[in-house]
């Protein structure tokens, strides 16, 4: 069975390509909520109930469990569908937390993301309760995921603005920066080369897919047998605003996303 993978846009694509690289054996089934894009500014009710319609919709498509591709989703919706939903749910936030105690030396750890992930503080708190000597510190980066969505992330725009929006990153003491929204790791080289080599970047949906590859193990769960069938792109916006990104970040020419057509 396939594994089920959501996001509010292209950012679950990052998740996805961890995937293909370390998981080639299984079969992909994406949804881009793009039609209620930019989940960063919604209220918790607003996003539960966009993500409780991928759900549904991945469940039917007989996935055998889901991952939340996206920090938003994790931040407010995961513990209220895990309660609701049979199959189990992975989100990415366990995962890059994680990560960045594993890498970070000085015991001070930055977390970007989307205004809503910031504000629910789960980063933070996550933090605190495994590792009460770390600090972190957080920041909302609300440009950054409409520069992906838009197809600018490649731009001089694009450097223009994470040099800017990350100017009290890279003067604060953290050594250490959690990518924690998986739109963030398509913009990573600007990031990067914005904040030179004194700050390790963590990308908390390559963390996950590392989650992922020992869940299924522990729960017997991974494809070995069969041959893989094609990944399954979705998107209830408009298919060419998945299409060409996907086509592009995953290296795959023929990939074409389906639109989804949302209830009344
Ligand atoms: N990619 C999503 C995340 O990881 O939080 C959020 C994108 C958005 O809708 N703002």
């Amino acid at each position: 069975r396939p594994i089920g993978f959501l996001d509010s846009g292209v950012g679950g694509l990052t998740v996805i390509k961890a995937v293909q690289q370390q998981l080639p054996k299984e079969q992909v089934i994406f949804i881009a909520d793009q039609a209620h894009l930019p989940y960063g500014t919604k209220t918790p009710t607003e996003i539960t109930n966009y993500v409780r319609f991928l759900v549904n919709f991945l469940e039917k498509q007989q996935v055998k469990l889901i991952v939340f591709a996206c920090n938003t989703a994790t931040a407010w919706a995961l513990p209220t569908l895990q309660a609701e939903t049979k199959i189990p749910l992975i989100g990415v936030i366990d995962s890059g937390v994680q990560r960045a105690l594993a890498v970070t030396q000085t015991k001070k750890v930055g977390v970007i993301a989307t205004p809503a992930t910031i504000k629910s503080d789960v980063y933070a708190q996550k933090i605190a309760q495994l590792a009460p000597q770390v600090q972190t510190q957080s920041w909302e980066m609300p440009h950054f995921v409409p520069l992906v969505e838009e197809n600018l992330y490649q731009t001089a725009q694009a450097q223009e603005l994470v040099q800017q929006d990350l100017r009290q990153v890279r003067t604060s003491e953290i050594d250490t920066l959690i990518l924690g929204c998986t739109h963030y790791p398509l913009l990573r080289p600007l990031i990067a080369q914005t904040l030179g080599t004194q700050i390790k970047l963590v990308d908390a949906g390559v963390a996950t897919v590392q989650t992922l590859q020992q869940y299924l193990l522990d729960h017997n769960l991974q494809n070995s047998g069969e041959t893989k069938k094609s990944d399954l792109f979705y998107t209830t916006g408009e298919q060419e605003q998945l299409t060409v990104i996907a086509q592009d970040w995953l290296l795959d020419p023929n990939l074409t996303a389906q639109k989804v057509i949302l209830p009344d």
